[in-house]
């Protein structure tokens, strides 16, 4: 297949890009770079430098022989070279990460929340349009999130609902309830993207992804120092469990904000991969809009903080836990229990968070030490005055 990966220089997008290569699929990146200048503005650096694009797929060609494609383009502001692209490349899948995925990014001012907004959802329209006019076949893997539904009180389900209203019934969009204007973005992408497939008969998998937890892939681990994948751990793009690890390699107290009772649903990078790969093998008819969630287990943010407690005492390391005031505005204490079929019943096998696993984070996190800026550990974008 001619896969084509938008957002291919990020955390997901770099091992995902290299994962399809690797399995003899035709794969080209298109990234506007801007995630480097993101970092540069809230003083946030990965983990671990991360070599330029186009360096990481020349050595990628020198180590496996294979070539990935790389084009640079920013989908929200330049659709003429979009068009170009889909064009040129004619993919059979597109899989798009290519946006600001930030919650408190977007929190930080009226210009963030502004530029997130327009860059997300701008983006993702013209890719629409490029996709309606140059490559109307192809099937849109697109990254959304949990996040798009909130908590609410009830089950969510996936994707849709079937409700009875004054003895009528209908199938609707499960209703959304956001937490910031990152999370409501992808509640505006999902509506464009499903009105573009009734409308213009396209195929679209929304995954609405829980939080990503991990560092390595098979790929990334091929050549560690050259092919790892941005890391971060920082209040803006660092998600919990990521952080957790980076301060309890630190020594630092583990960050739990408010009461720590908020639950989220998390995967591991490498499930991730699995779940893009199944969507990617199993598409769509066209004209179809489907919504997977996309994530493996639940957990409480208290839950992730002791878990890593536990996996840091085997190594020695002393983690204590604060919870400090809550930066945003979020339920500390709900109910949460969103189904996650759709991806099992293609053959998901997922991996679970275990010491195994977190030990192994803390270990590499303990070997890159050095690198790490203890001042961006801290949350400074709140959500509203307290
Ligand atoms: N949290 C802490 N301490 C921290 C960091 C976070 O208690 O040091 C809490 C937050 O208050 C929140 C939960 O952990 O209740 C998750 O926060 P997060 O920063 O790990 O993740 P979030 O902002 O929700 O966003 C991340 C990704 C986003 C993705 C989303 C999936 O950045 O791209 O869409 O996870 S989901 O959360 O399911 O919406």
């Amino acid at each position: 297949m001619r896969i084509l990966v938008l957002g291919g220089d990020g955390y997901l997008g770099w091992p995902t890009a290299m994962y399809f290569s690797n399995a003899d699929h035709e794969v080209m990146i298109a990234d506007s770079l801007a995630k480097r200048l993101w970092e540069v503005e809230c003083g946030a650096i990965p983990l671990w430098p991360i070599p330029p694009l186009h360096q990481r797929v020349r050595l990628w060609k020198e180590r496996t022989g294979r070539s990935i494609a790389v084009r640079i383009v920013d989908i929200a502001t330049n659709d003429r070279l979009l068009y170009k692209i889909l064009e040129e490349f004619q993919p059979n899948a597109i899989i798009h990460y290519a946006e600001q995925p930030s919650a408190p990014f977007s929190m930080i001012s009226r210009r963030k929340a502004a530029f997130t907004q327009q860059n997300n959802v701008i983006g993702t329209l013209n890719l629409l349009f490029a996709m309606k006019s140059r490559c109307p076949n192809a099937h849109l893997v697109k990254l959304g999130t949990m996040g798009e539904y909130g908590t609410p009180n009830i089950d969510i389900e996936e994707g849709f609902i079937e409700i009875t209203h004054n003895g009528r019934k209908d199938t609707l969009p499960f209703p959304k309830e956001p937490a910031s204007f990152y999370h409501l973005s992808k509640v505006h992408d999902s509506h464009n993207i499903m009105f573009a497939c009734k409308v213009w008969g396209l195929r679209a998998t929304d995954l609405n992804q829980g939080i990503v937890y991990g560092i390595e892939t098979e790929e990334t681990k091929m050549l560690p120092d050259q092919f790892r994948t941005s890391f971060h751990y920082d209040a803006v793009f660092g998600t919990a469990l990521n952080r957790f690890c980076v301060q309890a390699a630190l020594g630092v107290p583990l960050t739990v904000y408010g009461k720590g009772g908020q639950t989220r649903g998390f995967l591991n990078i490498q499930d991730t991969i699995q779940c893009v790969d199944l969507t990617v093998g199993n598409p769509p008819g066209l004209g179809e809009y489907r919504v997977f969630n996309q994530f493996t287990e639940v957990f409480t943010v208290e839950e992730l903080a002791e878990r890593v407690k536990g996996a840091g005492r085997h190594l020695g390391l002393h983690v204590n836990i604060n919870h400090i005031t809550n930066p945003r505005a979020e339920q500390e204490q709900h109910y949460y229990n969103p189904k996650h079929t759709k991806l099992t019943e293609l053959g998901l096998k997922p991996r679970q968070l275990n010491d195994v696993l977190i030990e192994e984070m803390l270990e590499a996190v303990l070997r890159a030490k050095e690198h790490v800026n203890e001042q961006v550990l801290y949350p400074t974008v709140k959500w509203r005055e307290q």
